[in-house]
C-alpha cells in the first residue's frame, strides 16, 4: 500500500523530512496522491508538519500497533511466523482456539487493540480497552496433557523478562497466572487447550498486559488491586517494542520448555512471589490455608497445610497472606 510505504520512506529518512516530490517519485504516484495519503495518514493519528521547501516530517505517531513496525527486526523461529492484528475482537483467545481447531499454523499470533468479551480464568471476564495488549499465540507441544501447565509459566518467564527489557521494570510472577508490579496485577495469563486422550491437539496462550490505559478504565475494586506499566515507568510505554521483545521471549521460553523443561521451573522460581509464603487457595469448591513450598516438575503448586500434610495444586486462585512481599 502507498500509504505504507510514504510512512516508511518518512521514517528511515535521515533529515526526517522528504518532498511531495521524492515521495511521489519513489512510489510512483502523482503528488496529489502523496498528498491524500498524508491526509489519511493525518486521520489515522499521525502528526505530520509540512514544510515549504523541505517536504514532510513525521511528528508523532498514534498509539497504534501496525504489523509492519511488529515485523520488523522480529528474529524469531516459531513465534509470530503468522501475525493478524485486528482493532478489535471479541476474545483473542476464543478467535485463536477457533483458527487452531480449523489448521492454523504453530506460532501463529492473534492480537487485538481491544477485546469486547475479553476472557479471564474461570468463565471471569478481562477488561480489555484500548493502549493495552491482548494476544494469543496458537502451540502445538508433543507433550503429554497433564505437563500443559508448564507453558503458562513458560508465558510468565517470556512476559516478564520482555517488561525488564522493554520497560527496565522489575516484576514477580503469582502462581499460576498473574505478573505482579509492587503486588498489584499488571498481566494475567489464560491457557485453554484441545486435547485428545493425554495427547495435545492444539494451547492457546494468551496474555494481557496492562500497558498505557488510564486506569480509571477500571471499577474501583479492580482498580485497586491493579496497575500499568505506564503508571510504574512513570510514562507512556512503546508497545511495539514490548510486543516485539515479547514474542521473542515467548520464542525462546517456548523452546527451552519443549526441551528442558527444569531450566523453565528454574527461571520461574527466580521470578517468583509465591513459594516461600503462607497462602490462601481457593478452588474447586475449597479453601485452604499453608506455606508454598515449592512447585513439581509440572508446574503445580506444593502447599504444606498446617497439620503437615501437603496438597499439591493444579489450578486455583492463590492469595498471598504474608511473607516476603513483591520482589
Ligand atoms: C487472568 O484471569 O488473569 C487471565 C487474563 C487473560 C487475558 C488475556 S487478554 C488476551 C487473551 N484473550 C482473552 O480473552 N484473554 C486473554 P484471572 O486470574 O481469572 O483474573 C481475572 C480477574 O482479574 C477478573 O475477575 C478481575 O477481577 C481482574 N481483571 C479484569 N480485567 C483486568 C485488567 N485489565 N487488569 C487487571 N485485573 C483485571
Amino acid at each position: 500500500m502507498y500509504k505504507d510505504k510514504i510512512l516508511n520512506l518518512l521514517r528511515s529518512s535521515r533529515t526526517g523530512f522528504l518532498s511531495g516530490e521524492e515521495l511521489a517519485k519513489k512510489c510512483g504516484i502523482s503528488r496529489t496522491m502523496v498528498w491524500k495519503h498524508i491526509k489519511s495518514l493525518e486521520r489515522e493519528g499521525f502528526g505530520i508538519e509540512a514544510v515549504p521547501s523541505q517536504g514532510y516530517r513525521i511528528t508523532s505517531v498514534p498509539d497504534m500497533l501496525r504489523l509492519d513496525d511488529v515485523r520488523r527486526g522480529l528474529k524469531t523461529t516459531v513465534i509470530g511466523k503468522e501475525i493478524h492484528l485486528f482493532p478489535e475482537t471479541t476474545s483473542t483467545n476464543s478467535l485463536a482456539m477457533e483458527m487452531a481447531s480449523k489448521g492454523a499454523p504453530e506460532g501463529a499470533v492473534v492480537i487485538a487493540e481491544t477485546q469486547t468479551l475479553g476472557k479471564g480464568r474461570l468463565g471471569r471476564k478481562w477488561i480489555s480497552p484500548k493502549g493495552n495488549l491482548y494476544l494469543s499465540v496458537i502451540l502445538r507441544p508433543v507433550m503429554p496433557m497433564h505437563k500443559a501447565p508448564l507453558i503458562t509459566l513458560a508465558g510468565a518467564v517470556a512476559v516478564a523478562s520482555a517488561i525488564r527489557t522493554a520497560c527496565g521494570l522489575a516484576t514477580g510472577i503469582k502462581w499460576p497466572n498473574d505478573i505482579l508490579i509492587s503486588g498489584k496485577k499488571v498481566c494475567g495469563l489464560l491457557t485453554e487447550m484441545s486435547a485428545e486422550q493425554d495427547r495435545i491437539r492444539h494451547i492457546v496462550l494468551g496474555i494481557g498486559v496492562n500497558v498505557n490505559m488510564p486506569l480509571n478504565e477500571l471499577p474501583p475494586d479492580i482498580r485497586a488491586l491493579t496497575t500499568t506499566l505506564a503508571e510504574e515507568a512513570g510514562g507512556a510505554i512503546d508497545r511495539t517494542r514490548l510486543l516485539r521483545e515479547l514474542l521473542a521471549g515467548l520464542d525462546h521460553e517456548y523452546q527451552v520448555v519443549v526441551k528442558d523443561p527444569p531450566a523453565v521451573l528454574r527461571d520461574w522460581e527466580s521470578l517468583n512471589v509465591t513459594v516461600g509464603n503462607r497462602v490462601a487457595i481457593s478452588g474447586a469448591g475449597e479453601l485452604f490455608e499453608g506455606l508454598a513450598e515449592g512447585i513439581d516438575s509440572e508446574g503445580r503448586l506444593i502447599v504444606r497445610r498446617d497439620d503437615g500434610t501437603v496438597r499439591t495444586v493444579a489450578a486455583g486462585d492463590v492469595t498471598i497472606l504474608k511473607g516476603s512481599g513483591v520482589k
